[in-house]
Protein backbone atom coordinates (compact mmCIF):
# COMPACT_ATOMS: atom_id res chain seq x y z
CA UNK A 1 0.00 0.00 0.00
CA UNK A 2 1.10 3.49 -0.86
CA UNK A 3 2.07 5.89 1.97
CA UNK A 4 -1.16 7.83 1.82
CA UNK A 5 -3.57 5.19 1.65
CA UNK A 6 -4.76 5.36 5.12
CA UNK A 7 -3.95 9.18 6.41
CA UNK A 8 -6.37 11.10 8.06
CA UNK A 9 -6.88 14.87 7.35
CA UNK A 10 -7.93 15.58 10.63
CA UNK A 11 -5.27 14.07 12.41
CA UNK A 12 -2.74 15.23 9.75
CA UNK A 13 -4.32 18.95 11.01
CA UNK A 14 -4.56 18.34 14.63
CA UNK A 15 -1.00 16.98 13.83
CA UNK A 16 1.12 19.72 12.64
CA UNK A 17 -1.05 22.20 14.08
CA UNK A 18 0.54 21.09 17.46
CA UNK A 19 3.54 19.61 16.89
CA UNK A 20 4.36 20.78 13.60
CA UNK A 21 4.64 16.99 11.37
CA UNK A 22 2.69 14.56 10.70
CA UNK A 23 3.72 10.40 9.96
CA UNK A 24 1.35 8.76 7.59
CA UNK A 25 0.46 5.67 9.47
CA UNK A 26 1.22 3.15 6.40
CA UNK A 27 4.61 2.46 4.45
CA UNK A 28 5.37 3.52 0.94
CA UNK A 29 6.19 -0.21 -0.51
CA UNK A 30 9.09 -2.00 -0.59
CA UNK A 31 9.65 -2.74 -3.62
CA UNK A 32 8.92 0.97 -5.17
CA UNK A 33 11.56 2.31 -2.40
CA UNK A 34 13.92 -0.19 -4.06
CA UNK A 35 13.88 1.16 -7.05
CA UNK A 36 14.24 4.46 -6.46
CA UNK A 37 17.41 3.50 -4.58
CA UNK A 38 18.78 1.72 -6.83
CA UNK A 39 17.81 4.90 -9.72
CA UNK A 40 19.65 6.90 -7.16
CA UNK A 41 22.79 5.22 -7.36
CA UNK A 42 22.96 5.01 -10.76
CA UNK A 43 22.47 8.12 -11.33
CA UNK A 44 24.61 9.85 -13.84
CA UNK A 45 25.24 13.62 -11.96
CA UNK A 46 24.38 16.87 -14.31
CA UNK A 47 23.93 20.26 -14.15
CA UNK A 48 20.83 19.59 -11.50
CA UNK A 49 22.38 17.46 -9.40
CA UNK A 50 24.54 19.17 -6.59
CA UNK A 51 26.92 17.59 -4.04
CA UNK A 52 27.72 19.42 -0.30
CA UNK A 53 29.64 18.08 2.77
CA UNK A 54 32.70 16.97 1.30
CA UNK A 55 30.77 15.28 -1.60
CA UNK A 56 28.77 13.02 1.16
CA UNK A 57 25.17 14.65 0.31
CA UNK A 58 24.20 14.05 -3.12
CA UNK A 59 21.45 16.14 -4.20
CA UNK A 60 19.38 15.02 -7.59
CA UNK A 61 16.69 18.30 -7.95
CA UNK A 62 13.55 18.17 -10.42
CA UNK A 63 13.71 13.98 -9.35
CA UNK A 64 9.95 13.58 -10.52
CA UNK A 65 11.05 14.02 -14.21
CA UNK A 66 13.55 11.31 -13.61
CA UNK A 67 11.43 7.88 -13.25
CA UNK A 68 8.28 6.91 -13.36
CA UNK A 69 8.22 6.04 -9.90
CA UNK A 70 9.21 9.33 -8.59
CA UNK A 71 6.58 11.27 -10.62
CA UNK A 72 3.93 9.04 -8.94
CA UNK A 73 5.23 9.61 -5.77
CA UNK A 74 5.36 13.39 -6.46
CA UNK A 75 1.90 12.87 -7.85
CA UNK A 76 0.39 10.86 -4.50
CA UNK A 77 1.91 13.93 -2.63
CA UNK A 78 0.06 16.42 -4.76
CA UNK A 79 -3.25 14.43 -4.39
CA UNK A 80 -3.30 14.12 -0.28
CA UNK A 81 -2.17 18.09 0.15
CA UNK A 82 -5.35 18.87 -2.14
CA UNK A 83 -7.10 17.27 0.24
CA UNK A 84 -5.84 18.77 3.39
CA UNK A 85 -5.48 22.35 2.27
CA UNK A 86 -8.37 22.72 -0.64
CA UNK A 87 -4.69 23.03 -3.48
CA UNK A 88 -1.57 22.09 -3.70
CA UNK A 89 0.98 24.27 -5.92
CA UNK A 90 4.27 22.17 -6.01
CA UNK A 91 7.55 23.39 -6.64
CA UNK A 92 9.81 20.45 -7.44
CA UNK A 93 10.76 17.06 -5.72
CA UNK A 94 14.46 16.41 -4.46
CA UNK A 95 15.79 13.25 -4.57
CA UNK A 96 18.84 13.54 -1.62
CA UNK A 97 21.31 10.76 -0.42
CA UNK A 98 23.56 11.35 2.55
CA UNK A 99 26.68 9.48 3.62
CA UNK A 100 28.88 9.36 6.55
CA UNK A 101 30.99 12.58 6.86
CA UNK A 102 34.65 12.54 6.01
CA UNK A 103 36.86 11.91 8.91
CA UNK A 104 37.70 15.21 10.23
CA UNK A 105 35.13 16.83 8.49
CA UNK A 106 33.27 18.80 12.00
CA UNK A 107 32.60 22.23 10.39
CA UNK A 108 29.98 19.90 8.24
CA UNK A 109 28.37 18.95 11.38
CA UNK A 110 27.58 22.30 12.38
CA UNK A 111 25.39 25.15 11.78
CA UNK A 112 22.28 22.25 10.25
CA UNK A 113 19.40 23.97 12.58
CA UNK A 114 17.33 26.61 10.39
CA UNK A 115 13.62 27.66 9.70
CA UNK A 116 13.01 27.24 5.69
CA UNK A 117 10.79 30.38 6.32
CA UNK A 118 8.73 32.04 8.90
CA UNK A 119 5.58 31.39 7.56
CA UNK A 120 4.11 27.94 7.37
CA UNK A 121 5.26 26.18 4.69
CA UNK A 122 4.64 22.35 3.85
CA UNK A 123 6.62 19.19 2.92
CA UNK A 124 6.58 15.42 2.46
CA UNK A 125 9.53 13.38 3.08
CA UNK A 126 9.79 9.55 1.90
CA UNK A 127 12.13 8.01 4.05
CA UNK A 128 13.13 5.16 1.44
CA UNK A 129 15.63 3.45 3.91
CA UNK A 130 14.26 4.51 6.72
CA UNK A 131 16.73 6.84 8.59
CA UNK A 132 18.49 5.62 12.60
CA UNK A 133 19.54 7.64 15.23
CA UNK A 134 23.59 7.80 12.66
CA UNK A 135 22.59 7.76 9.49
CA UNK A 136 21.66 11.07 9.53
CA UNK A 137 17.48 11.42 10.84
CA UNK A 138 15.49 14.40 9.62
CA UNK A 139 15.05 16.17 13.45
CA UNK A 140 13.13 18.83 14.67
CA UNK A 141 11.52 20.73 17.23
CA UNK A 142 7.98 19.90 18.11
CA UNK A 143 6.20 23.37 18.61
CA UNK A 144 8.21 25.80 17.16
CA UNK A 145 6.26 25.98 13.97
CA UNK A 146 3.16 27.83 16.08
CA UNK A 147 2.94 31.32 15.27
CA UNK A 148 3.58 32.57 19.18
CA UNK A 149 6.92 30.69 19.06
CA UNK A 150 8.18 31.67 16.16
CA UNK A 151 6.74 35.80 16.89
CA UNK A 152 8.00 35.62 20.25
CA UNK A 153 11.70 34.60 19.26
CA UNK A 154 11.25 37.16 16.34
CA UNK A 155 11.38 40.02 18.99
CA UNK A 156 14.30 38.18 20.67
CA UNK A 157 16.32 38.35 17.46
CA UNK A 158 17.04 35.03 17.66
CA UNK A 159 15.66 34.57 13.92
CA UNK A 160 17.77 37.71 12.65
CA UNK A 161 16.98 41.70 13.24
CA UNK A 162 14.71 43.57 11.08
CA UNK A 163 17.52 44.66 8.53
CA UNK A 164 18.36 40.76 7.98
CA UNK A 165 14.65 40.81 6.22
CA UNK A 166 15.76 43.42 3.37
CA UNK A 167 15.85 41.93 0.07
CA UNK A 168 19.53 40.37 -0.42
CA UNK A 169 19.95 39.92 3.10
CA UNK A 170 21.10 36.23 4.72
CA UNK A 171 18.32 35.38 6.78
CA UNK A 172 19.53 34.26 10.36
CA UNK A 173 16.64 31.61 10.55
CA UNK A 174 18.16 30.09 7.81
CA UNK A 175 20.89 29.65 10.23
CA UNK A 176 20.88 29.17 13.69
CA UNK A 177 23.29 29.32 16.48
CA UNK A 178 23.96 25.71 17.48
CA UNK A 179 24.32 26.53 20.86
CA UNK A 180 21.32 28.62 21.03
CA UNK A 181 19.40 25.64 19.78
CA UNK A 182 20.88 23.42 22.14
CA UNK A 183 19.23 25.19 24.87
CA UNK A 184 15.76 25.14 23.79
CA UNK A 185 16.22 21.72 23.20
CA UNK A 186 17.59 20.75 26.97
CA UNK A 187 14.41 23.17 27.77
CA UNK A 188 10.67 23.06 26.34
CA UNK A 189 11.72 21.61 23.11
CA UNK A 190 13.29 18.20 23.34
CA UNK A 191 14.46 17.29 19.48
CA UNK A 192 12.47 14.39 17.90
CA UNK A 193 15.21 12.75 15.34
CA UNK A 194 12.45 10.68 12.90
CA UNK A 195 13.88 7.76 13.32
CA UNK A 196 11.71 4.94 11.25
CA UNK A 197 11.71 2.29 8.88
CA UNK A 198 12.07 1.84 5.48
CA UNK A 199 8.89 3.75 3.40
CA UNK A 200 8.01 5.74 6.11
CA UNK A 201 6.88 9.27 4.68
CA UNK A 202 5.86 12.12 7.20
CA UNK A 203 4.14 15.82 6.54
CA UNK A 204 6.46 18.89 7.74
CA UNK A 205 5.46 22.59 8.59
CA UNK A 206 9.54 23.71 7.48
CA UNK A 207 8.72 26.83 9.44
CA UNK A 208 9.69 24.34 12.86
CA UNK A 209 13.61 24.81 13.84
CA UNK A 210 14.84 21.78 11.42
CA UNK A 211 17.84 19.86 10.70
CA UNK A 212 19.18 17.03 8.74
CA UNK A 213 21.42 15.09 11.37
CA UNK A 214 24.87 14.66 10.41
CA UNK A 215 25.39 11.08 8.64
CA UNK A 216 27.41 9.42 10.46
CA UNK A 217 27.20 5.51 9.55
CA UNK A 218 25.43 3.80 7.11
CA UNK A 219 23.42 5.67 4.59
CA UNK A 220 19.74 7.61 4.04
CA UNK A 221 17.71 8.14 1.11
CA UNK A 222 15.06 10.36 0.96
CA UNK A 223 12.61 12.02 -1.38
CA UNK A 224 11.24 15.50 -0.53
CA UNK A 225 8.61 17.13 -1.86
CA UNK A 226 8.40 20.57 -1.73
CA UNK A 227 5.34 22.71 -2.39
CA UNK A 228 5.09 26.70 -1.71
O1 LIG B 1 16.92 16.10 4.68
C1 LIG B 1 16.53 16.42 5.80
O2 LIG B 1 16.43 15.61 6.74
C2 LIG B 1 16.12 17.84 6.09
C3 LIG B 1 16.60 18.81 5.06
C4 LIG B 1 15.89 20.13 5.20
O3 LIG B 1 16.21 20.92 6.03
C5 LIG B 1 14.75 20.40 4.34
O4 LIG B 1 14.47 19.63 3.41
O5 LIG B 1 14.08 21.41 4.58
FE1 LIG C 1 14.92 22.70 5.87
Amino acid sequence: MSFSAQASIPDARDALRAQGFYQFPTLHEADICQTITAFMDGHQADARTHFYYGQTEMRIWEAHERHPALGQFFEECHAFLGRLEGKADPVTLLAIRNRPLLAGDEASALGRWHLDSLRRQLKIFLFLNGATELSGPLELLPGTQRPSFKYGHLATGAFGMPWDFAPGRARRYARLDDMWVERLTAGQHPTTPVVCPPGTAILVDTSAIHRARPCVEGSRYALTAYYR
